[in-house]
């Protein structure tokens, strides 16, 4: 396909202090923000690759504004960033090239909500704790969930089309949407499947938005399914004498009940929650690897089948010793020692891989990794932990202090071939849930095949020709 985009004004200083005056015409007053405050904010999210470095923020309240923002975009070939929760992981809202800040801030409203649909619209800006709190106080529940759920918000979750700890029973943020309204780059309103949970008309266009990471347009509007809420959720974690014995005790409990969650995480990822002091270790035993299951203990006999395959687990030697929750406080407490592990290592800059293949293939894969990484990081902490029931490993490298952010990247990069190698040998993904964003854009052929990245390619210039929208992600 040939590339007819012509020039974008990505550099700040490029962009003409009319056109931002122009801009503000768009949206009400005080909607466009440049301070130097606001633009290191929101220019950048959780990653700490690139240095924010944004041409304004316009915060749009109707989805009138977002299509007037996006024509005026195309008008001036300026390029848009679309801004949530910023709680990603793939600098996928990060904004490093003079770009224009789409914060959708001010729409955060639920806007509709039926009871025999069990659906709720929401706009886009709406918090993922908002959506789950509102799907309780009617007696339903939303349960895509992850440790920014305070934060991070629906729109965001449907351009990264977010996973977290409860996929094995609920699958991903693809699975809760039943409507879309997106702008594309050319400023069209879409209304995408209209909320339906049967609809057999041809391409389904709402599933491309999901995951498309701002790139081919913007979601102005979504409808959520909910769910019927869990009935006396009940955690268990167990400790196993080595990586091998996690599966097991998987299969194990798999054979006797559904799990809402199978997670797991390393005895020095423990450590780290530990030492802040705040939450009590799960039992003395400190064990290599620790499994963390949910179930609905919905009758007295589902507990007890759930202690007695524990027993079984430590008679094969799988579990040396473990402990299941009585209260939800306890259920609470034990889920931190997971939940928290993020942000508790955030501070030591970590190198961070998101990776995943199909739940058969996780002992041999993660066996060939732990070599790859012994090898090759002797001197770095690493720190493994994830949504392994889903087959979701999360591989997080610490910062020495003695490094500089640079250096240490640099070498985390050189590895990161052969992990990427390995992904690819085994059929699996670079991205399991953050998002390719700028951090894995140059790995993006481990996961896709040429022709594959092509069709993307030309999927994209068909909704923004221009290349107006989210330029740089997922592909360069
Ligand atoms: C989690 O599962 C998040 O806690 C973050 O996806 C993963 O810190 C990470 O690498
Ligand atoms: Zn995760």
């Amino acid at each position: 396909m040939n590339d007819t985009r012509v020039a974008l004004m990505t550099d700040a200083a490029l962009i003409d202090p009319a056109l931002i005056e122009a801009l503000k015409t768009l949206v009400e007053p005080g909607k466009v923000l440049t301070d130097s405050a606001s633009l290191d904010t929101y220019g950048k999210d959780w990653t700490k690759h690139y240095a924010p470095a944004p041409s304004a923020i316009v915060f749009p309240k109707t989805v009138e504004e977002v299509q007037a923002i996006v024509r005026w975009a195309n008008q001036h070939r300026v390029a848009l960033v679309p801004s949530g929760g910023r709680t990603g992981l793939s600098a996928a809202a990060v904004a490093a090239h003079g770009e224009v800040v789409v914060a959708f801030d001010y729409m955060n409203r639920i806007l509709d909500f039926n009871a025999t649909d069990r659906s709720v619209v929401c706009q886009p800006g709406v918090i993922t704790e908002q959506l789950q709190n509102f799907a309780e106080e009617n007696g339903l529940y939303y349960p895509v969930d992850f440790a920014s759920a305070g934060s991070s918000q629906i729109g965001g979750n449907i351009g990264t089309n977010a996973g977290g700890i409860k996929v094995i029973r609920y699958g991903m943020t693809r699975n809760w949407v039943v409507g879309l309204k997106v702008v594309t780059g050319e400023g069209e309103l879409l209304e995408l499947n209209k909320d339906l949970a049967k609809n057999a008309t041809g391409y389904d266009l709402r599933h491309l938005f999901i995951g498309a990471e701002g790139t081919l347009g913007f979601v102005v509007e979504a409808t959520m399914r909910l769910e019927r809420q869990p009935t006396n959720l009940t955690a268990m974690v167990l400790g196993t004498p080595d990586f091998e014995s996690i599966m097991p005790v998987l299969h194990a409990f798999q054979s006797k009940m559904d799990l809402t969650a199978f997670e797991f995480f390393a005895d020095n990822a423990l450590g780290k929650i530990l030492e802040r002091g705040d939450i009590p270790a799960p039992f003395e035993t400190r064990c290599a690897f620790y499994a963390l299951l949910e179930f609905e203990a919905i009758t007295e006999q589902r507990a007890d089948e759930a202690l007695a395959t524990f027993e079984h687990c430590v008679e094969q030697g799988w579990v040396i010793d473990g402990v299941m929750s009585q209260s939800e406080t306890q259920l609470r407490n034990l889920w931190r020692l997971r939940e928290d592990l993020s942000e508790t290592i955030a501070p030591f800059t970590p190198y961070k891989n998101d990776i995943s293949v199909t739940v058969s293939k996780v002992p041999a894969f993660l066996a060939e990794l732990e070599g790859i990484v012994s090898a090759n990081y002797p001197d770095f902490e690493v720190l493994w932990y994830g949504h392994i029931g889903d087959g979701n490993l999360h591989l997080n490298i610490l910062k020495p202090a003695n490094l500089s952010k640079d250096e240490f990247f640099g070498k985390c990069a050189t590895v990161n071939k052969w992990v990427f190698e390995t992904v690819q040998k085994y059929n699996g993904s670079i991205s399991a849930e953050h998002g390719v964003g700028m951090t894995k854009r140059d790995y993006l052929t481990y996961s896709r095949s040429p022709a594959e990245i092509a069709y993307m390619r030309a999927i994209k210039a068909a909704f923004d020709p221009n290349g107006i929208m989210n330029p740089g992600k997922i592909f360069a």
